[in-house]
């Protein structure tokens, strides 16, 4: 069992320790690398070593946080885990910390203790809002470049604050980070709006192949492997392609199939307000959130997707009437 320590007790426990390293999960997102990165620079302030490590290649497009935090070498005397939900998401690379992790600042509610001590908060929609009280608790004034790491850890959980974990409070700290200097459009205009060209090449071929069932109300998709080598997308490229479907006016359940390297599909569900998608994938030996669950089936497309549609009428039944 974890200890649990309040956001004043993390900011203590920090000020007084030394060559910290930071992990991050893999596949890092904006609220792991932001929240590592601004945390990062404000323990810097007071002289201390501090580097963030992370097991995957830092994409590209986070190259305002890297290139503003110098990032020392030392031997690490104080180990720290930010967004980090289970000690298996640090990565092939970075499971020997697994037993070192002294503090972990999480916000997912499905967190499974692996540190020592640990900050949660499930009502936070984003680490990085923790990380911001965290810093403030330390009486580290908020500059420029954390600021933005901050901004882009709320931005990037909240989905550009649309999501149900958006609250005033997110709002809120989102408008002092303005202030303090955060450059939000040029951050949105990077997580939400540019795509690569692969990844539009992709889109297109992917688009190309929804076919919709049960009157419009489900919309399969594809992904296959002769897509994903047509267009040169690379794993980057494939992020947030899931809710695709569901976008489409009167869809209940957008479907997405993901051919991987084995052959094997990864299948992942996005509803409405009118389906469960957890009920769904739990009948095909998947799971996850009301809203979007996943799960691994193997087949050809055609009977992946007579089993999906299979479980789709069993938990919705409503979506077959009329
Ligand atoms: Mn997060």
């Amino acid at each position: 069992m974890s200890r649990r320590v309040t956001v004043e007790k993390a900011a203590e426990i920090l000020t007084t320790v030394d060559n910290i390293v930071i992990l991050t999960h893999q596949f890092p997102d904006g609220d792991t690398l932001g929240s590592a990165f601004a945390l990062c620079r404000a323990l810097q302030t007071f002289g201390k070593k501090v580097r963030v490590l992370c097991h995957d290649v830092i994409p590209e497009k986070y190259e305002y946080m890297t290139a503003a935090v110098p990032q020392p070498e030392f031997e690490p005397l104080f180990v720290c885990a930010v967004d980090v939900a289970d000690s298996k998401l640090l990565g092939e690379s970075l499971q020997k910390y697994t037993d070192k992790v002294e503090l972990c600042i999480d916000h997912h509610g499905s967190h499974r203790e692996f540190e020592k001590q640990l900050l949660l908060n499930a009502d936070m929609g984003a680490t990085a809002m923790l990380i911001y009280q965290v810093i403030t608790a330390m009486g580290v004034t908020v500059d420029a470049v954390m600021a933005d790491c901050l901004y882009t850890g709320i931005a990037t959980d909240t989905g550009c604050f649309k999501y149900s974990n958006t609250t005033p409070l997110t709002h809120r700290m989102a408008a002092e980070l303005m202030e303090a200097g955060a450059n939000a459009e040029t951050i949105n205009r990077a997580m939400f709006d540019i795509k690569s060209r692969a990844r539009v090449s992709l889109e297109q071929m992917a688009l190309q192949s929804i076919a919709f069932y049960d009157n419009g109300r489900s919309a399969f998709m594809q992904i296959t492997e002769e897509m994903i080598q047509a267009s040169g997308a690379n794993e980057n490229d494939m992020e947030g392609l899931s809710p695709l479907p569901r976008q489409i006016e009167g869809v209940w359940v957008g479907v997405m199939l993901r051919q991987k390297a084995d052959g094997d599909y990864k299948i992942s569900v996005r509803t409405g307000t009118h389906a469960d998608a957890s009920a769904i994938c739990g009948l095909l030996g998947g799971g996850g959130h009301p809203r979007a669950a996943g799960c691994t089936l193997s087949g050809t497309a055609e009977q992946v997707i007579a089993t999906v549609q299979k479980a789709i009428h069993q938990a919705v039944p409503r979506i077959v009437d009329r």
